[in-house]
C-alpha cells in the first residue's frame, strides 16, 4: 500500500492532479488551521511533499512523528528544517541543476534591463514622451565587471553568459571554488568596490541574512547595479531602499523579496529598478522539469527507499 502524503502548497493544477491521481494525498492548503490538521492527522503522514515557496516548518515537521522524506519543488530549501530532518533520519529532496539556465537568464535579463533601462524606455515610449525628446543614455553592459555572491550552479551559469559579453568575472564565497578559473575575492566590500555589477546568486538562510548591507551598497556605489535572483534575505531591504532613494546606488534588478509578495512601496515609483514577481524558473520548460524532478524524487524513495537528488 502506499503511503500518506501531505501535500503542502499548490503548485501547477497539472502537478496537483497527477499528485493527486497518483498516490493517497492530502491538500493541506484546503485545511483552514494547518496545524490543528496536523495536531489531529500529522501521525498519519510518511512523505511531504512541498516547494521552495511553501517549505515545512518545524513547527509542521513536529507534528509527523513517522515522516520519511520531504520532497521539494525548487532548489532553495531555506524554508525546510534541514538539520531537524537530518537528525531524525528523514531525506530532504530538491530540484538543483534543471533550473540554472532559467535563472542564470533572468539574471542576465535583470541586468542588462537595470543598465540599458529597457523597462524604463518601454514606459517613456507608452506614455507618448519621445515625440517630445530623447530617452536619458544610460550605462554599458559588455565589457564590465561582474561580482557574482555564490558561485554555485547557477552563479557559474551566470558568468558563463557574461564571458559573452567579455565580462570581467570575480566572485566572493565562503571559500574559493578549486575547480573555477575565476578569481576569488575573500572580500564582499572589496568585490562590491570592484564591481560594475554585483549579482547575487547564493542560498538563502540564516548564514547569508542581510549579507547585502549598507556598506556593501555604498561600496557598489551611485553607478553600480545590484541584482538579486537568490533570495530576499539576502538583502538589507531598507538599506537598499535607502540607497536607491538617496542615489547612493545606481540601480537594481530584483527578482525576490524579503516579505513576497510584498515589494516596498517606496520601490514601485522608483526608475531606476526594475522589478519581477519571483519568475527566475518560471518557464514552462523549466517549472515541467522542475515538476518531473519531483515525481522521480517521490517515486525512487517509495521504490527503493533512497531520494534522487537530495539536499546535502
Ligand atoms: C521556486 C525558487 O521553486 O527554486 C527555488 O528556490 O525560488 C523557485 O524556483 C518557485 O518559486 C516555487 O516555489
Amino acid at each position: 500500500m502506499e503511503p500518506r502524503i501531505l501535500h503542502v502548497g499548490p503548485l501547477t493544477e497539472r502537478f496537483n492532479q497527477r499528485l493527486a491521481s497518483e498516490y493517497d494525498v492530502q491538500q493541506l492548503w484546503k485545511q483552514s488551521d494547518a496545524l490543528a490538521f496536523l495536531d489531529e492527522h500529522g501521525a498519519a503522514f510518511e512523505v511531504v511533499v512541498t516547494s521552495a515557496r511553501f517549505g515545512c516548518s518545524a513547527a509542521m515537521l513536529q507534528r509527523m512523528p513517522i515522516v520519511r522524506a520531504i520532497c521539494s519543488f525548487g532548489v532553495g530549501y531555506d524554508a525546510i528544517p534541514v538539520d531537524e530532518a537530518r537528525q531524525r533520519g528523514i531525506q530532504v529532496s530538491y530540484t538543483p541543476d534543471v533550473l540554472n539556465d532559467c535563472v542564470a537568464d533572468l539574471a542576465m535579463g535583470l541586468l542588462i534591463d537595470s543598465a540599458r533601462r529597457i523597462s524604463a524606455a518601454d514606459r517613456f515610449v507608452r506614455a507618448s514622451l519621445w515625440p517630445a525628446g530623447h530617452f536619458p543614455l544610460a550605462r554599458k553592459v559588455s565589457g564590465k565587471r561582474l561580482g557574482i555572491v555564490g558561485l554555485g550552479r547557477i552563479g557559474k551559469d551566470v558568468a558563463r553568459r557574461a564571458s559573452g559579453f567579455d565580462m570581467q568575472v570575480r566572485y566572493h564565497n565562503r571559500r574559493p571554488d578549486a575547480d573555477s578559473s575565476y578569481r576569488f575575492e575573500p572580500g564582499l566590500l572589496a568585490l562590491a568596490r570592484w564591481a560594475d555589477f554585483l549579482v547575487l546568486t547564493c542560498p538563502g538562510g540564516a548564514a547569508t541574512h542581510h549579507l547585502i548591507s549598507a556598506p556593501v551598497l555604498d561600496a557598489l556605489g551611485p553607478e553600480g547595479i545590484l541584482i538579486n535572483v537568490a533570495r530576499g534575505s539576502v538583502v538589507d531591504e531598507q538599506a537598499l531602499v535607502a540607497a536607491l532613494m538617496e542615489g547612493r546606488l545606481g540601480g537594481a534588478g530584483l527578482d525576490v523579496f524579503q516579505a513576497e509578495p510584498r515589494v516596498p512601496e517606496a520601490l514601485l515609483s522608483l526608475d531606476n529598478v526594475v522589478l519581477a514577481p519571483h519568475i527566475g524558473s518560471g518557464t514552462e520548460e523549466t517549472r515541467l522539469q522542475m515538476e518531473e524532478l519531483v515525481f522521480a524524487n517521490l517515486r525512487a524513495f517509495l521504490d527503493k527507499g533512497e531520494v534522487l537528488t537530495p539536499v546535502v
